[in-house]
């Protein structure tokens, strides 16, 4: 069977089920295959997929044979299952994997980090303790030695649409942060129209009240939409707040500059996934551009009274140096394949060689 399996556990909020969705349609549309996603909480994906068939545990969307998780026990695996961010396998799936000959080529799809390590322990494989398996492990990452960044084909670079300057157009995509009216406050003062277009989440709460105009600033709270159409949001918006993984990497392809709250982590592991990108990203722009990124993301992921107030009018003063910067990292970016034709290499690769 040619099917290529994901699985996708929902951990939390939509990075999960965004990645592994973005991933299915592009395998699907782009590289011809045919593709399974079990997910094992509709609701997320419900809200990815406005085209779901309502109350419905399968169903085909955009290409992809979406299913509940637990319908996959009586099915049998195809030539590729890859596990999304490490989930793991219903055991009877990978009795399954292991009764056939050859087993199927199973890949983790690990997080997105720029950190350096993520380099050396891309593709690397590593033995079931007990099956005749062996699972591969798949980095995404920011530089050619990586799995790279989902990216669809038909995504190409036209110079960024030159936005009307009179009003600054900003969305809003984040967890909580309970100084966020101190933003609105600074926008209410801006010296041009400001608009904000909220994203639902808990952010809308500390909102209440803000619905509509003051001063500059004119807050708008808008619905959950599709993936194309959030895209297309971001690619509208001349400053775009966005959060945990995908939305961070489509703020990148949108060439605009980008304020990115990382998804907290224990230990304060976060923290160096935030610094590792930031070297990344940050490296040949001019210092005062630098320093003023720094300090409010600095204030924006780590919620303290005063900090977004007083980082952001030099953010705000570094924004069209931060525009030309945004246009020159996506181009660099783009350089690499897009991640979905990386897994098939791989994959083609190994399946090949009998790997
Ligand atoms: O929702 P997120 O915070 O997701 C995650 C998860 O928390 C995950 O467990 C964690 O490990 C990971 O972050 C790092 O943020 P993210 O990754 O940006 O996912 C949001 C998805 O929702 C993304 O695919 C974009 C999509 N989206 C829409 O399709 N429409 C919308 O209107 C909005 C606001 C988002």
């Amino acid at each position: 069977m040619k099917h290529w399996d994901i699985f996708c556990k929902v951990v939390d909020n939509y990075g999960d089920i965004g990645v592994s969705w973005r991933l299915a349609r592009q395998l699907a549309a782009e590289q011809g295959l045919p593709v399974r996603l079990w997910v094992d909480e509709l609701a997320a994906f419900v809200r990815l997929c406005p085209q779901w068939v309502a109350g419905s545990s399968q169903c085909e969307v955009n290409g992809v044979w979406v299913s509940q998780w637990t319908l996959s026990e009586t099915v049998q695996p195809g030539q590729v299952v890859i596990c999304a961010f490490g989930c793991d396998l219903p055991p009877s799936w990978l009795e399954r994997m292991a009764a056939k000959t050859p087993p199927p080529l199973w890949i983790n799809l690990e997080y997105l980090s720029a950190e350096d390590w993520v380099e050396g322990c891309h593709g690397l494989p590593s033995p079931h303790p007990r099956l005749p398996l062996r699972q591969y492990f798949f980095y995404p990452g920011f530089t050619p030695s990586t799995g790279g960044l989902l990216r669809e084909a038909e995504l190409t670079l036209r110079p960024a649409v030159q936005l009307p300057n009179y009003r600054l157009k900003i969305s809003l995509f984040s967890y909580d942060q309970p100084f966020v009216v101190e933003l609105l406050q600074c926008w209410a003062a801006h010296p041009q129209p400001v608009l904000c277009l909220v994203a639902p989440g808990v952010l809308n709460d500390r909102l209440a009240g803000w619905a509509g105009s003051r001063g500059a600033l004119t807050v708008e709270e808008v619905p959950f939409v599709s993936q194309p159409e959030y895209d297309a949001r971001l690619a509208a918006c001349q400053l775009n707040f966005v959060r945990g993984e995908d939305s961070f990497v489509r703020a990148q392809w949108a060439q605009h500059p980008f304020v990115w709250q990382i998804y907290p982590q224990q230990e304060e592991a976060h923290r160096i996934k935030l610094e590792a990108f930031l070297a990344r990203y940050l490296a040949g722009l001019d210092v005062p551009s630098t320093q003023a990124v720094r300090a409010f993301w600095h204030a924006w992921n780590v919620p303290a009274a005063g900090a977004l107030a007083h980082t952001w009018p030099a953010f705000a003063a570094a924004l069209p140096a931060l525009q030309s910067h945004a246009e020159r990292w996506a181009q660099q970016l783009f350089i690499q394949p897009d991640l979905a034709s990386q897994l098939v290499s791989f994959a083609a690769h190994r399946v090949e060689c009998g790997l």
